[in-house]
């Protein structure tokens, strides 16, 4: 998996409040009323503990106190345990933790200790970067161009198919392309064919995978995707509306998706 950065969570507060002024532009509802259509859920009083993990790659600097910004700024009551893993679990329950969040290199995971909830960082970032792309208010059609069929990417594009929007799937791993094609009953995205799109959602590590060519003037551009999917210079060309954020949006939809 593309792990994150220190740099990619440098100042989290204001990129989130950036991404959150985006979403209501985009959709008329902030990223809370996005977590609350999508799950029907709404917070109470759980308190969140925030266990740092040493395995693999190891802790990521700026990682859990972004968290920990994150789940603030979101309205949770949370904390970060001095200690990591296995010690850090026990004391984030000694601490009246109701919502256990954590990640190693492959899995970030929120588990509700009180309802046994357990969320994936991956398919509810791709869910909730997809909810809010078919939100988009000045959508031109039912018509959305996914790039990117990864663990992101896949979900993202399933919720698509789910709320009734006519998905063009585009990844160059042709098997995933296939798959996708078939289990989900896509439209297999022909770049040497290409169309504009008003509504585009991109979930890929690589940077410059949307080309000029979908691009219509004012469409969006939701992706957790990083780096980002598209130059400063065409999303300014096109006055491209973009939704990225590199943690926060994809884990309150975890958060919201385990209440
Ligand atoms: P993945 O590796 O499972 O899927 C990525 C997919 O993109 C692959 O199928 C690959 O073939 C495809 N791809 C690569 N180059 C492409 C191109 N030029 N055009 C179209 N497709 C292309 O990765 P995953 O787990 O789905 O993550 C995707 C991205 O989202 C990563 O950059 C990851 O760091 C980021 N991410 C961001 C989060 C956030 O909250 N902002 C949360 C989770 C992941
Ligand atoms: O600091 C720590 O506790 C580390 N073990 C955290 C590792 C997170 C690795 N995962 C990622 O960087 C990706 C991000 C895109 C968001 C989810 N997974
Ligand atoms: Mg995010």
């Amino acid at each position: 998996m593309a792990l994150l950065t220190p740099h990619d969570l440098i100042n989290i507060n204001k990129q989130l409040q950036e991404a959150d002024s985006a979403v209501q532009r985009v959709t008329g509802l902030d990223i809370k009323g996005i977590c609350k259509a999508l799950y029907s859920t709404s917070p109470g009083s759980e308190k969140v503990g925030i266990v740092p993990v040493t395995s693999g790659n190891g802790i990521i600097g700026n990682f859990s106190s972004s968290l920990h910004a994150i789940t603030q700024y979101f309205g949770f009551d949370s904390f970060v345990t001095d200690m990591p893993d296995v010690s850090g679990y026990y004391e984030a329950v000694r601490n009246g933790a109701e919502i256990i969040l954590m990640a190693d290199d492959h899995t970030f995971l929120a588990h509700n200790l009180k309802n046994g909830k357990i969320a994936n960082n991956q398919p509810c970032t791709g869910m909730i970067y997809a909810e809010i792309a078919s939100r988009y208010l000045k959508a031109d059609s039912k018509d959305v161009l996914v790039v990117g069929l990864g663990k992101v990417g896949f979900p993202g594009a399933a919720h698509l198919v789910h709320k009734g929007f006519r998905v063009y799937g585009y990844d160059p791993d042709e098997t995933l392309l296939k798959k996708t094609v078939s289990n989900l009953g896509i439209i297999s995205f022909d770049p040497e064919n290409p169309r504009k799109f008003s509504i585009i959602f991109e979930a890929t590590p690589c940077a410059n995978t949307i080309p000029e060519v979908v691009l219509s003037e004012n469409c969006v551009l939701s992706t957790p995707g990083i780096p980002c999917a598209i130059s400063d210079e065409l999303r300014k060309k096109y006055h491209v509306q973009l939704v990225a954020e590199p943690l926060g949006i994809g884990t309150v939809s975890m958060l919201y998706s385990v209440l």
